[in-house]
């Protein structure tokens, strides 16, 4: 007998291109998911999308709150673990103020679970040391674009890719990480769009493009001025934009001329002509956009690289139009929003600063606020064991996602009191002395904010196994306990109180989300959202040029890019659980140029020793001829050989992104 399933349209999980799903279910199973054909599923999706129902009905959910009694952990109620964490987190403000606790929010959470657990971290734990994992992700688009924008996100959407004529896209690797924006970008190509790809890897997007500039890592600034001078002299500016709309253009042109082409050369390996090639292409295009990632931000120049992206977009008029912007592709598929649920030790909501809008949350939370510097994430880690003391996680693993792995597990040890709230349990689980249960975006309702700027539902499809309940009911009941009033009936009321203390949601309900999503800003109930920033000018009324400057590349034996694979997400504890991705990708590898290898014995599939000044590891490797002799291309999806070993403890300056995407590493095959 053929039975009908219900289907529930709700939002995919894994990346922040926000694909629309149905969940089908039968009898409390999610049996299968198959696309929206709204945009930017547009009836697609990619193997992780495909596969959810597996991690979702994964036996090894957590269905229990457990505490750690000795060496084993124990089995306990929901009231008796949230009375031990409310009691344990209020002794240790007592004793050590409260800035000795910490609370990192989730960027696999709702909208609705960030905000109350920003609140409970604020209002009832009285800190600012608040911090969500876009500071290993992009911190430095917000800290960069912020300050030369106004605002730190896609200016477009991903549909207005299909309106540009050129798309260069740096540090990006769009077709495994973000496939619905890359499926965007192809269409737009076979309509006629230029592709220029920046990436040190021959990625898959890298094949496809007009032209792949193979760049040495962490030389990204050289070959952007390079370009902008080009652009310069050759006379492809946007003389009325930049007249109009921006300040600090001269300053640049005057800095810039010493990035020839040449000089640019000698440092990022492109040679000249194509630098130029690139320039032109660019320069010349009547609507251009910039896609970058990882590649460009997670360096300790991240928030410079991102400062010459907006340079060059400025000098062109490339923004506030059509298939003009630029697209900071953001990774976790909640992680915009987290940022915009002010999880961040420096902002409330909707990026309201704490230095400025303090009064305005003490008269609506009813509570004084802390005025203290908060600390972001990897300090909040430097930090524990000596300042602070006590810390709430929620779906993050840093044990293995954080740099400098054996740095952070001592860390997270020598904490009096660490809760980590998952679905799964993970490397981090097993150091927390409370692990709490949560329901997965399958199992209750929230909003989530994808790259876009596009808030939608997430929409409950069938029960949490075991007792698990939605992160947002279980700060609710926190915030009770430390006396705040918290009496939300849904998470719906939750967004009504969003939506009353932040400008961008304003107007920005569950009711009109029913309907489709929204794009922020959008300040009233009949507002229709803004799909496109800048039109009209910029919130801080010019945008800003800066001049940043290369700075020297230590010669290293090899350099290390720790990335992704398309078939895993992160740390794993969802994509391993999925047997058919597992299968796709069953262990680590290194990417080896064949010369390389050849020169040190190593064949496809040795085992090899990486070593840098943090730690060692093994893996396999993998000869490939997609990075260039002196680069080594690793994922940080397998615990048996956790990438962040190795890397270190550099932090960029101003927006403190940890260096994760490159490391200098020896490699030696295994038992030489
Ligand atoms: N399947 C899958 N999808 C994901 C994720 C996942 O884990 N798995 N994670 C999500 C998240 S949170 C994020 S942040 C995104 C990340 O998405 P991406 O940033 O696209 O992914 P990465 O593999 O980190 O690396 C990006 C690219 O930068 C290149 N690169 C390295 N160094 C440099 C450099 O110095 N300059 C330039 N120009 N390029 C460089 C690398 O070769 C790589 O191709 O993906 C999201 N989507
Ligand atoms: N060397 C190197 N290191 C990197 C990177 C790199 O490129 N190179 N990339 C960095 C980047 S960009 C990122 S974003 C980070 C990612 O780092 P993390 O965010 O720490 O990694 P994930 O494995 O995605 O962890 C998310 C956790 O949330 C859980 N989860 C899923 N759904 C829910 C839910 O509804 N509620 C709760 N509470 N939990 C849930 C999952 O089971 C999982 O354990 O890694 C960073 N680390
Ligand atoms: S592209 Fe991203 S949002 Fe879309 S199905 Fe794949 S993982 Fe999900
Ligand atoms: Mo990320």
């Amino acid at each position: 007998m053929v039975m009908a399933l219900d289907a529930i349209e709700t939002t995919c999980v894994y990346c922040g291109c926000g694909c629309g799903i149905y969940l089908h279910v039968d009898n409390n199973r999610v049996n299968a998911v198959t696309p929206s054909l709204k945009p930017p599923a547009r009836g697609r999706l990619c193997a992780k999308g495909w596969l959810l129902p597996d991690f979702v009905g994964h036996p090894d959910r957590l269905r229990e709150p457990m505490m750690r009694k000795g060496d084993r952990y124990v089995q306990t109620s929901w009231s008796e673990a949230l009375s031990f964490i409310a009691k344990s987190l209020a002794e240790i403000k007592r004793d050590s103020g409260p800035d000795a606790l910490a609370v990192l929010t989730s960027a696999k959470a709702t909208n609705e679970e960030n905000y109350l657990l920003m609140k409970l971290g604020r209002a009832a734990l009285g800190t600012n040391n608040i911090d969500n994992v876009a500071r290993l992700c992009h911190a430095p688009t917000l800290f960069a674009l912020g300050a030369s924008l106004g605002s730190g996100s896609m200016t477009n959407p991903i549909e207005s890719l299909l309106h540009s004529d050129v798309i260069m896209i740096i540090g990006s690797n769009t077709t495994e990480q973000h496939p619905a924006v890359a499926l965007h970008i192809m269409e737009a190509r076979r309509n006629g769009a230029k592709i220029i790809v920046v990436d040190p890897r021959r990625t898959q997007i890298a094949e496809i493009a007009d032209l792949h500039l193979q760049i040495r890592p962490g030389t990204d600034i050289a070959l952007l001025n390079a370009i902008l001078n080009i652009v310069i002299r050759e006379g492809m500016i946007d003389e009325d934009f930049i007249r109009s709309r921006t300040d600090g253009f001269d300053a640049v042109r005057d800095r810039i001329a010493e990035y020839t082409p040449e000089a640019a050369e000698r440092i990022c390996g492109v040679p000249a002509e194509r630098i130029h090639d690139a320039a032109v292409m660019y320069g010349s295009a009547g609507t251009a956009a910039i896609v970058y990632a990882m590649g460009i931000t997670q360096h300790a120049h991240g928030t410079d690289n991102v400062q010459a992206i907006a340079n060059l977009a400025l000098a062109t008029g490339n923004l506030g139009r059509d298939g003009a912007g630029i697209y900071p592709l953001r990774g976790h598929h909640n992680v915009q929003g987290a940022c915009d649920m002010g999880a961040l030790p420096d902002y409330y909501t909707g990026y309201q600063r704490v230095s400025e809008f303090r009064e305005k949350f003490e008269a609506a939370w009813n509570v004084e606020l802390p005025e203290s510097h908060g600390r972001t994430a990897v300090e909040i880690m430097g930090s524990a064991g000596s300042e602070i003391r006590g810390m709430y996680i929620s779906g993050e693993n840093p044990a293995l996602s954080y740099p400098n792995g054996s740095r952070i597990r001592k860390a997270l040890e020598s904490l009096d009191l660490l809760v980590v709230a998952d679905i799964f349990p993970t490397e981090t689980t097993r150091m927390a002395d409370v692990v709490l249960p949560i329901a997965s975006f399958a199992e209750k309702y929230g909003t989530v904010t994808s790259t876009e700027r596009k808030v939608q539902l997430i929409r409950k499809a069938i029960d949490p196994p075991g007792s698990a309940l939605p992160e947002w009911i279980v700060a609710a009941k926190l915030l009770e306990i430390f006396g705040i009033p918290a009496g939300y009936d849904s998470s719906a009321d939750v967004m009504r109180e969003i939506a009353a203390l932040t400008p961008s949601y304003g107007g920005i309900t569950h009711e009109r989300l029913e309907r489709g999503g929204i794009h922020w800003p959008c300040p009233t109930e009949t507002h229709p959202g803004t799909p496109v920033l800048y039109r009209d000018g910029f919130p801080r009324g010019r945008a800003l040029f800066r001049h940043v400057d290369q700075r020297r590349c230590e010669k290293e034996m090899f350099t290390l890019i720790i990335g992704r694979s398309q078939y895993h997400f992160h740390t794993g504890s969802m994509t391993r659980r999925v047997c058919i991705l597992e299968r796709e990708v069953p262990e680590a590898f290194v990417d080896i140029n064949p010369e390389d290898a050849a020169a040190l014995g190593i064949r496809n599939g040795t085992g090899v020793i990486l070593e840098s000044g943090s730690g060692t590891i093994r893996a396999r490797a993998r000869l490939s001829d997609s990075v260039n002799s002196g680069t080594l291309f690793m994922p940080f999806h397998f615990r048996e050989s956790p990438a962040n070993m190795l890397t270190g403890w550099q932090l960029d300056p101003h927006s403190k992104v940890p260096a994760l995407k490159i490391t200098s590493v020896s490699i030696r095959r295994e038992g030489a």
